[in-house]
Parts: structure tokens; C-alpha cells; sequence
């Protein structure tokens, strides 16, 4: 039986601090309708999709931080979009802001969901890498708060069954980290979605801005290719409150070779299908982990988080 799963990525550019949700999830709702005709089963939005990149500020006061986060998924500005998934039978993966109780304390994760096409959260995530730094940093021309505004997940890298497939899901910095993909590939993924906002220029150090383009690229092909998986990585892209965010959203195949990749910096839609039997023979030759993995000298990915220098 085939396993073809058609599958879109839905680039979005810019979002405005001021914009309201309602025209966000509009946006989001005419890219489902092109993914719909182009015959996409599931499609891929951008990390923290529902608003502006609202850690490149520093904001004291916690409620204006609220904003900015879910406090239930669906909710009353989601709905719509939940809703016309269902009509057109498409599932999707979203980026958001989740904020929840536990008890008294408030707990604020960068998250992303699976929602399959009858309109069902089978699968959630919380970011585990969070880049930047927790205080205000006034050299920087941009901030990027995330270590202030969110905890570390605490979910783990888990995959799922859905779509007649195994997918996974990370977002944006994740990427970066080959363990991240691995622990994964170790539960057989199929596909990986994933959303990212990375500013084409570095902030704090002089660095090319074509290795940036390389680095994301780079990762996500690396990550498929060591794990016999579809990546499927989505932008926030173009101009947004002044500072230019990298675009390139690309499906990236088990073979490491991108497949369908954006021309623009707004809002696009690219589709591919996507075999998900296409890595097994990479998965059962060069990265069968069962065969050739040596876990007995990997002990220092797990005991050890920094760099320590032989004596
Ligand atoms: N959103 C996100 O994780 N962005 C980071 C930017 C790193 S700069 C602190 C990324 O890895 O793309």
C-alpha cells in the first residue's frame, strides 16, 4: 500500500506586533485552502505562529507578556481554523505560545500540536532548546528572550502515530542539535515538522549572512539524512518590526536532498509528496541503528552538558 502523504509547508511573513489574531488565523486559513487543492493530508506552520516574535523584547510587565500566549487550544481565535481543517480534511502542526495553572505557579512553554484532520490534538511538544538569555541585554539591537519568556519543555522528543505515518516534532533552535533528530530517529520518525524565526543577521557576533541560510539548511539536512526522515522546516520570514527574518522553508528528504524550498519572504505555500517507506532502506543499510550504533562510548551525550578539555 502506498504511503505517500502529501504534505504542505505554510511559510508566513511577517506579522505585526499590532495584528490581531483574527487576521493571523485569516492568513493561515487561505494557505490551508491552497494546501487543500493542492492535495496536502497535513501542513506545517511556523514556530509561534499566532503572533509577532515577541521574545526580541524585553517586557517588565507580565501581563503584556500574556498577551502574546494561549491559554487553551483550541480557543475562541482558533476555532475558525480548527474548524476549517475539518471541512477540508487536513491536519496541520501550529506553533504557539502555551501558558497554563498548576496550582499557583504559571507555567509558559514554547509548544507546538499535531491536529489531525478531524480536528483532534493527537501530539504535543515543548521546545527543549531555548536560545538566547533570560535578562535584558541593552548592547543588543534586538533581544531574544525565550530563556525569560518560556521553561525548557518537558515532553521529550516523542513521536507519533498519525497520518499513516510516525512523525515527529521539534522547533526552530531544536534543529541545531543533532540530538534532537536522533532521539527520534531512535523511535523510527518518519517525518519531522518544524517551525522556525531566525533573524538573518546574527546579533551578537559578525557572522555572513549566507552561512546563516547554510547552517539552517545544513541542519535540517543533516538531521534527515542521519535518520532516514522527512524534514519539513517552516519560516516566519520577511521584514517583521524591523528586523528581517530568514526565510527558505523547505521539505528536505531522507535522503538530506531539499525537495521543495520557498522563493519568497511572505506568504507561500510549497507542497511535496512525501513517500514516508522513502528513508526505510537508509534506516535498514547506512543508519541501521540496530546493527551498527555503539551506545557503550555515547555515555558523555548524557552525563555531560558543557565542554570539558582533557587534563
Ligand atoms: N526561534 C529560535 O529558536 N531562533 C534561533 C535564533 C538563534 S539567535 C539567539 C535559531 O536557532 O534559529
Amino acid at each position: 500500500m502506498s504511503r505517500v502523504l502529501t504534505v504542505g509547508a505554510a511559510q508566513m511573513g511577517p506579522v505585526a506586533r499590532a495584528e490581531p489574531r483574527a487576521s493571523v488565523i485569516a492568513r493561515m486559513t487561505a494557505l490551508l485552502q491552497q494546501a487543500a487543492r493542492k492535495g496536502c493530508r497535513f501542513v506545517v506552520f511556523p514556530e509561534l505562529a499566532l503572533t509577532t516574535f515577541f521574545p526580541r523584547w524585553y517586557m517588565p510587565d507580565w501581563s503584556e507578556v500574556d498577551g502574546y500566549f494561549e491559554d487553551a487550544m483550541p480557543n475562541e481565535a482558533t476555532r475558525p481554523l480548527f474548524e476549517a481543517a475539518v471541512a477540508m480534511g487536513v491536519g496541520f502542526y501550529l506553533g504557539y505560545a502555551e501558558r497554563f495553572m498548576e496550582g499557583a505557579k504559571v507555567r509558559r512553554f514554547n509548544t507546538s500540536i499535531l491536529v489531525d484532520a478531524g480536528g483532534a490534538i493527537v501530539g504535543k511538544y515543548r521546545k527543549v532548546h531555548l536560545p538566547g538569555h533570560a535578562e535584558l541585554e541593552p548592547k543588543r539591537p534586538w533581544q531574544h528572550l525565550e530563556k525569560r519568556y518560556f521553561e525548557p519543555g518537558d515532553l521529550g522528543f516523542p513521536v507519533f502515530r498519525a497520518f499513516g505515518g510516525l512523525l515527529g516534532m521539534c522547533i526552530c533552535n531544536d534543529r541545531r542539535w543533532p540530538e534532537t533528530f536522533r532521539v527520534m530517529g531512535l523511535q523510527g520518525v518518519e517525518l519531522v515538522a518544524l517551525g522556525y524565526n531566525t533573524p538573518v543577521r546574527n546579533s551578537v557576533a559578525r557572522e555572513a549572512e549566507h552561512l546563516r541560510m547554510m547552517h539552517n539548511q545544513m541542519s535540517m539536512q543533516a538531521g534527515a539524512y542521519q535518520n532516514g526522515t522527512w524534514v519539513v522546516g517552516v519560516a516566519r520570514s520577511g521584514p517583521e518590526e524591523g528586523v528581517d527574518m530568514m526565510a527558505g522553508s523547505c521539505i528536505v528528504a531522507p535522503t538530506g536532498e531539499i525537495v521543495a524550498q520557498t522563493m519568497t519572504d511572505g506568504d507561500e505555500l510549497i507542497a511535496y509528496d512525501c513517500d514516508l517507506d522513502a528513508g526505510r532502506y537508509i534506516k535498514e543499510t547506512v543508519f541501521n541503528f540496530a546493527a551498527h550504533r555503539r551506545i557503550e562510548h555515547y555515555g558523555l551525550i548524557t552525563s555531560q552538558t558543557g565542554v570539558v578539555p582533557p587534563p
